[in-house]
């Protein structure tokens, strides 16, 4: 007798799917077959039960240099990253400038830790303050912090030679990259002249920050952690000449695998010419691209031209985003969207229910995929021995996305009145439910600090 059984269910995994009982003892998997027992049985006829998603990239409460804090806290953000199948996710720890990066790993898990309700890891950000602490990366590692996110942009981005030294220090311990590209000094050329030349609205945010800067910035990226020796994960896609430049790696067989996110898949630059503080709403870096662009963002997922899919999750309110409509300068709108409840049902609404690619092809994009890039060894597939991360997905409800029906501190989304084709009814983390039958059943401290290994 099992501690409990998701019986009848349609298991979904990366590599096949087959009508099972999946059983769960304790905080694990523990058998998947036919007629299984449980001291407790819950009945998954004519649903999805899939692994636990993961979001390897989300900005929960994180306070912008001199700027807002993104709206939702662990507690807000776990909580809708579970109503939309998302059981594990991976934020950032950011160093002080003279605190070591244990300091900081510890400051940033004692802020998660009393809040999450899904488990999560963290990304070590190595800023030009970091370069005298390079030396600490190879113990962070040892300690299952195993991915260092190198900005390319912003006022703490890498010059060449920082990158290079970061990525060597990385490369020694048996770590990876995580990469934000996009080529600063370029843009601010643009930005200074469209800020000079009366250009201020949001559609210059866009134009401040073409494709051919983020190219650039991701083929170099890839030319260093080759020289390097040094897996690189490539953030936030949203231009097909991007993922050129990764295919083109990966063909070489380097060690090198990308994102996109549901922003660069739905939503297109036209936004930003929307009047008032309805054209800074989508303002993110990098930004929004065309239709063309959108298209080739779903074709690169189907085609495995692209691996996975993050959401960027970083929220600012409406007043937020009017300031810097007010202020008169694209560069004053905080950067960011909402998406980490959308995801994984949007993947499944636009990708698996419009036949673009398989339901194997939306987990291995959402699941397993991310927990294989970012060392999440028990994590992304359902299986005896690794943990009771489950979803149980309905396929077949139809919904529409309001603001009243997400469960983040979002004040807007992007995505108000869409149609969606499936929807999250259960999920399990470490075989407690989170959110049962569509009602929060969590408790805030019960998810768990993931240590990782690559
Ligand atoms: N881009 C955003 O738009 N927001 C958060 C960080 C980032 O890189
Ligand atoms: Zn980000």
């Amino acid at each position: 007798m099992y501690d409990l059984v998701i019986k009848n269910g349609r298991v979904v995994n990366a590599d096949a799917s087959f009508d099972a009982d999946v059983a769960i003892n304790g905080e694990t998997i523990a058998a998947i077959g036919k007629d299984l027992a449980g001291t407790r049985e819950i009945d998954a006829t004519g649903k999805l039960v899939t692994p636990g998603a993961i979001d390897g990239h989300v900005h929960m409460q994180m306070t912008l240099p001199g700027g807002p804090t993104s709206t939702d806290t662990f507690f807000t953000g776990t909580r809708s990253a579970a109503f939309g199948g998302t059981t594990t996710i991976i934020d950032f720890a950011e160093c002080r400038r003279r605190e070591s990066m244990a300091d900081s790993l510890a400051r940033r898990r004692a802020e998660a830790d009393p809040q999450v309700v899904v488990d999560y890891a963290l990304h070590m950000t190595v800023g030009p303050t970091e370069i005298n602490k390079l030396d600490q990366i190879a113990g962070l590692i040892n300690d299952g912090c195993v991915s260092f996110k190198l900005y390319m942009a912003y006022g703490f981005y890498l010059d060449d030679g920082q990158l290079l030294q970061a990525m060597q220090k990385i490369a020694q311990g048996g770590g990876m990259a995580v990469i934000h590209a996009e080529n600063w000094p370029a843009i601010q050329a643009l930005v200074a002249d469209n800020l000079a030349n009366g250009n201020t609205s949001p559609v210059y945010h866009a134009a401040s920050r073409p494709i051919a800067l983020e190219a650039e910035a991701a083929a170099r990226a890839i030319e260093l952690a080759t020289y390097a020796r040094m897996p690189l994960h490539v953030f936030h896609v949203g231009s097909d000449d991007v993922v050129d430049r990764i295919a083109a790696a990966r063909a070489k067989g380097l060690p090198v695998t990308a994102e996109t996110c549901p922003q660069y898949l739905l939503l297109t630059e036209d936004l930003y010419s929307r009047s008032g503080v309805d054209g800074a709403l989508p303002v993110c870096a990098p930004p929004l691209r065309s239709e063309y662009h959108r298209q080739k963002m779903w074709e690169a997922l189907a085609t495995d031209r692209l691996q996975i899919v993050a959401t960027d999750h970083c929220p600012f309110t409406i007043a937020e985003k009017q300031r810097g409509i007010n202020a008169n300068d694209f560069t004053k709108i905080p950067g960011g969207i909402p998406s980490v409840e959308l995801r994984y049902p949007l993947l499944y609404s636009f990708g698996v229910d419009d036949d673009l690619f398989t339901e194997n092809q939306w987990v291995q994009m959402c699941c397993s995929r991310p927990a294989h890039i970012f060392g999440l060894k028990n994590k992304g597939v359902i299986a005896p021995g690794y943990d009771a991360d489950i979803v149980i997905f309905d396929g077949d409800t139809e919904w529409l996305i309001e603001p009243d029906t997400l469960h983040d501190a979002s004040d807007w989304t992007p995505y108000n009145g869409t149609r969606m084709g499936g929807r999250v009814i259960s999920t399990f983390v470490r075989g407690k439910p989170v959110v049962q039958d569509g009602e929060f059943v969590g408790a805030q401290g019960s998810g768990q600090y993931v240590k990782r290994a690559l």
